[in-house]
């Protein structure tokens, strides 16, 4: 038998170890230089419509369950002296015309009774035109907290000049003759672009951190008896919603296909900004409503709805979210199509955000026509528990898709 000397094993050993390091390394902990490919792996063998059912009776039975504030040991409930209070850095943020004072005040009446009086927080306003008088006179009225009236530049709000007029003409009526809802109504176009990649770099809101979002002529039934925005804080929340639903997927049509686009960029080193924990089937199912699914080229199209959010815009502000937004704007799709905020800030959290990090506000009931989330607990009034939406809506719900695929034991046992 040939002997091979100590000294010759070891430098073998140590040579094997190096090259399966650098093996494994670039196999394995590098990424793959390849492209994207999202998979999602449940099936169901069970018709599509008994999926709407099942889906539908789980939510209204969620949403029966008795509930009361998050049990997390560190909320900071409603106080009696807010002048001594350090508030967290946060704005209650809304987006009207001035045409919309009445919806406004009947919305801000109800957050003020149910949240805001106890805190104190400031209000943006924000508008493409100037806030008139009486609406800065008339809102002043309904609440003690600081108001910021402010104008949004025409050079933000208008559609980038680049984006050819006749194409977006063109476009616009096949969606129209769809029936997409405003899409042949520029501003529209321009208040979706303008809530996907701008507000938070609004020079207002740039002073801010923390952002709730509201809208005229939506309603509010529970007492909220803690700051939310300390709980974000506190907690780690990014982002925090109260209903889901699918979109209509003719709006967004290559939405799907150009974040693919985006991941693919920097030789595949894009899909790096990836979050380890990504909601991806949540994004990705394909159950419900396939047809969907299919037609975006992979997207549910389900989305945490944008007129209710509780949000930390560093987020929204990181590179991550921004170099993909960018990169979306560059492509038109916001003109030629007629993306929304929605689904934009959705497939944005859900991506570059660790899952664990968005929160569903369970306990606020809220409803802007015609969804509802109303929870069964004695601090809410007005709405019936378990009620979401008329029968004919019922295959829009996608929250039971957020509860089973995405939610973990301690995020489903929050309330
Ligand atoms: N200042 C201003 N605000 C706008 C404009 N378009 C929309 N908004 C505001 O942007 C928010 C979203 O617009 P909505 O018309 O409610 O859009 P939506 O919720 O998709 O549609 P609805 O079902 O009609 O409520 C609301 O707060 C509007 O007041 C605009 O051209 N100018
Ligand atoms: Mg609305």
């Amino acid at each position: 038998m040939i002997r091979i000397p100590k000294k010759i094993t070891r430098l073998l050993v140590i040579i094997f170890s190096i090259t399966s390091f650098i093996y494994l390394y670039h196999g394995i902990i590098l990424p793959s230089k390849s492209p994207i490919n999202f998979k999602f792996n449940y099936y169901k063998d069970i018709p599509r419509d008994q999926i709407v059912e099942e889906n539908y009776e789980k939510l209204v039975s969620i949403l029966k369950t008795p509930i009361n504030e998050p049990k997390t040991n560190n909320l900071i409930k409603s106080i009696d002296n807010p002048s001594d209070y350090k508030l967290e850095n946060a704005t209650l943020m809304i987006m009207a015309r001035n045409s919309e004072l009445n919806g406004v005040i009947y919305t801000i009446k109800q957050i003020e009774e149910k949240f805001n009086s106890k805190f104190n927080y400031p209000y943006v306003f924000l508008n493409n035109e100037d806030f008139n008088l009486k609406f800065k006179e008339k809102i002043k009225k309904f609440t003690k907290s600081n108001l910021y009236f402010e104008k949004i530049q025409p050079e933000i709000w208008n559609q980038p000049n680049w984006i050819n007029k006749e194409r977006q003409k063109n476009e616009m009526k096949l969606l129209k003759n769809q029936n997409i809802a405003y899409a042949n109504k520029l501003s529209y176009h321009n208040m979706c672009r303008f809530y996907s990649m701008n507000f938070y770099n609004h020079p207002r809101m740039k002073q801010f951190k923390y952002y709730w979002r509201f809208e005229p002529n939506t309603d509010y039934f529970c007492n909220i008896d803690y700051d939310v925005f300390k709980f974000m804080e506190l907690n780690n929340k990014i982002y925090g919603f109260v209903i889901s639903l699918y979109d209509s997927h003719q709006s967004i049509k290559s939405l799907w296909t150009e974040t693919i686009n985006f991941l693919n960029l920097n030789n595949f080193n894009n899909k790096n900004l990836i979050n380890s924990n990504a909601a991806i089937n949540f994004l990705t199912e394909n159950l419900q409503n396939p047809e969907k699914t299919k037609f975006t080229n992979g997207y549910s199209t389900c989305h945490f709805w944008s007129n209710f959010e509780i949000g930390n815009m560093d987020f929204f502000r990181s590179n991550a979210y921004n170099s993909w937004v960018n990169y979306l704007d560059s492509t038109g799709g916001f003109y030629y199509e007629r993306w929304g905020d929605a689904p934009v800030h959705s497939i944005g959290v859900s991506l570059f955000a660790n899952k664990n990090d968005i929160h569903w506000f369970r306990d606020i009931g809220y409803k802007h026509h015609p969804y509802t989330n109303c929870p069964n607990s004695n601090k809410c009034n007005g709405c019936e528990p378990g009620k979401f939406t008329f029968d004919n809506l019922k295959d829009q719900n996608c929250l039971t898709n957020w509860w089973n695929f995405e939610m973990d034991d301690s995020a489903k046992q929050i309330y």
